[in-house]
């Protein structure tokens, strides 16, 4: 494992990337968007995975500085995504540290004014258990982030404890199901149940709603059949450098 300060010298000397994966509407198989992901491009091991740097960077203090490197280069590659006619939304993983800090909401409303990227281009995505954990640290953050018109999502949803009337006390714009729900769903009715009344929940609440972790053709059909606006998932495309995103699109589903 790493220690703090490799992943520092990392992100100083310019090692992380971004890679991008497709969020595809079920209805007509338009682009929604592409959600951020970051990668290590190591000198010595080639790409690691977020999740053998990401939390070190967080118990050490180094998240902010992540999190403002990947909101930077994420609005950027949407910028030049517009500028190409390719109009998407991109989104963005917060941890639970970084929604702690009272001006997070101002600095990215800076940085998307400053490149030029209007809010509605950017979503925030939080998993359910990091907005539980501390609902009245988070919620400050999340309402300003709503005011000023970002869109929120919250990530791996069906994996925490949280009930509709929490749920609904949070501006949230979008619901993404996690993969535990969704993989696999067609074949097994427990799974099948629990993804669609999530769906209906979600639908409830108003939100958008998004399956991830779509794997096969079988569950792609079955998140379409109970109404899941969006899907998302190695089926539709893995995540891929951003210069890859154009020539995926051009090539169809
Ligand atoms: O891309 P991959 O499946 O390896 O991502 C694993 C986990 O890392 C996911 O839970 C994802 O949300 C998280 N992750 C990916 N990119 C970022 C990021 O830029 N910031 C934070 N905080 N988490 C990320
Ligand atoms: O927790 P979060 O939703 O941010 O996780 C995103 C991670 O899930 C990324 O690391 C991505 O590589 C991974 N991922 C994306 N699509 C699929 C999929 O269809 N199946 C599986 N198992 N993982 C996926
Ligand atoms: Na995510
Ligand atoms: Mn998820």
């Amino acid at each position: 494992h790493f220690s703090l300060d490799e992943i520092r010298t990392g992100l100083e000397t310019h090692q992380l990337v971004l890679h991008y994966q497709p969020k595809v509407t079920t209805f007509s198989g338009v682009m929604r968007g592409a959600e951020a992901l970051v990668r290590w491009n190591h000198p010595q091991y080639g790409l690691v995975a977020p999740l053998d740097f990401v939390p070190v960077a967080e118990q050490g203090g180094l998240i902010d500085d992540l999190t403002d490197w990947v909101l930077e280069s994420a609005l950027r590659q949407v910028h030049a995504w517009h500028a190409r006619g390719l109009t998407i939304v991109v989104a963005v993983n917060l941890s639970a540290k970084s929604l702690a800090v009272p001006d997070l909401a101002d600095r990215i409303a800076t940085m998307a004014s400053r490149i030029g990227v209007e809010p509605k281009y950017l979503m925030l995505e939080i998993t359910e258990t990091a907005v539980m954990s501390d609902l009245a640290l988070s919620l400050g953050t999340l309402a300003r982030l709503r005011l000023k018109g970002f869109g929120l999502s919250i990530d791996d949803f069906g994996t925490g404890f949280s009930s509709m009337q929490q749920l609904s006390r949070i501006p949230f714009t979008e619901l993404k199901i996690d993969r535990s729900l969704v993989h696999g769903a067609a074949e097994k009715p427990h799974l099948h149940v629990m993804l669609q009344s999530t769906i209906e929940m979600s639908k409830k609440l108003h939100l958008t709603t998004v399956a991830e972790g779509v794997e096969n053709p079988a569950d792609w059909q079955l998140i379409r059949l109970l109404g899941c606006d969006v899907g998302q998932g190695f089926y539709v495309a893995r995540p891929m450098p951003g210069e890859e995103l154009a020539g995926w699109l051009k090539q169809g589903l």
